[in-house]
């Protein structure tokens, strides 16, 4: 079973132009600060966040309780001009699991709500024997050489975002997430997910519009071990000249 958060900012939307527009840049630093923030107070107990849309965040928390949860909410409310509110659920699947923590906050009311402050809706928490996280951290072959080095910045990127689209696209159809995290990487929570599966998605992509990827699948009882297995899977399937593009790795304990 897979623990997922949603993270949201509460009423944030009004509050951006409240009494006037704030400076984007202004939002832009909160946003950035606020995602460092609580990513570092979240991978203290080996859990990982997505930025997503920064304003909503999701996280994979297996290994977090509620303390954990409230003790994040404090520190930002102490600390920031926001508060947030947050929703867990726990599910087979990733996909599940985040629809689950995003209905139980919105019966709390909505992100617009002036009524609606620092929620914690926790609709159950991943028992530490059912904890399981499966994490595939997906990457291009060769940008630097093919891309990076050659082509504008900006084209690089809209590839890099194509990639992103086919590859959401085809993976939430199998309840499986993927976010990007920086470079020409991409991180997916893809509990369900098996090997055959991923290795036909990377081909589809390949054949559809010329991209080629590569992942390290880690699975571990936490999302900070399962994305270093899933490295560790990367770096393995570098070693040997990417002859297979999938290399799955289990962290035992
Ligand atoms: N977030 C994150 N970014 C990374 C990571 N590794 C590399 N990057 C970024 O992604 C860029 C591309 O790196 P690589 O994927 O290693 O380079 P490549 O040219 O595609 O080479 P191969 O993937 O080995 O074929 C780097 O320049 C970094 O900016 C990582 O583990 N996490
Ligand atoms: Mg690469």
């Amino acid at each position: 079973m897979i623990q997922m958060t949603l993270i949201q900012i509460d009423n944030y939307g009004p509050w951006t132009v409240t009494p006037n527009p704030r400076n984007e840049s202004d939002l832009q630093i909160l946003q950035a600060e606020l995602f460092a923030d609580v990513q570092r107070q979240i991978a203290m107990k080996k859990g990982l966040v997505f930025y997503t849309r920064f304003d909503n965040m999701l996280a994979v928390t297996n290994g977090l309780n509620e303390e954990d949860h409230m003790r994040i909410q404090r520190s930002i409310r102490n600390r920031y001009p926001i508060t947030i509110s947050m929703g867990v659920g726990t599910a087979k699947t990733p996909y599940e699991a985040q629809k689950i923590a995003t209905e139980v906050l919105q019966k709390n009311g909505g992100a617009q709500s002036e009524d609606r402050t620092e929620i914690l809706a926790i609709d159950s928490l991943v028992k530490p024997e059912d904890s399981f996280v499966q994490m595939a951290h997906i990457d291009i072959n060769g940008i630097t050489e093919s891309l990076t080095d050659i082509i504008p910045a900006f084209d690089t990127n809209f590839l890099v975002n194509k990639a992103q689209h086919y590859l959401m696209t085809k993976l939430i159809e199998k309840g499986a997430l993927l976010f990007f995290i920086g470079g020409d990487n991409f991180m997916s929570p893809c509990n369900e997910l098996t090997t055959k599966d991923l290795m036909e998605i990377i081909e589809e992509i390949d054949e559809e519009i010329d991209i080629p990827l590569k992942a390290g699948v880690g699975r571990s009882d936490n999302a900070e071990d399962a994305a270093y297995m899933a490295d560790l899977g990367l770096e393995e399937i570098r070693e040997r000249n990417n002859e297979e593009l999938v290399y799955v790795l289990e962290k035992t304990n």
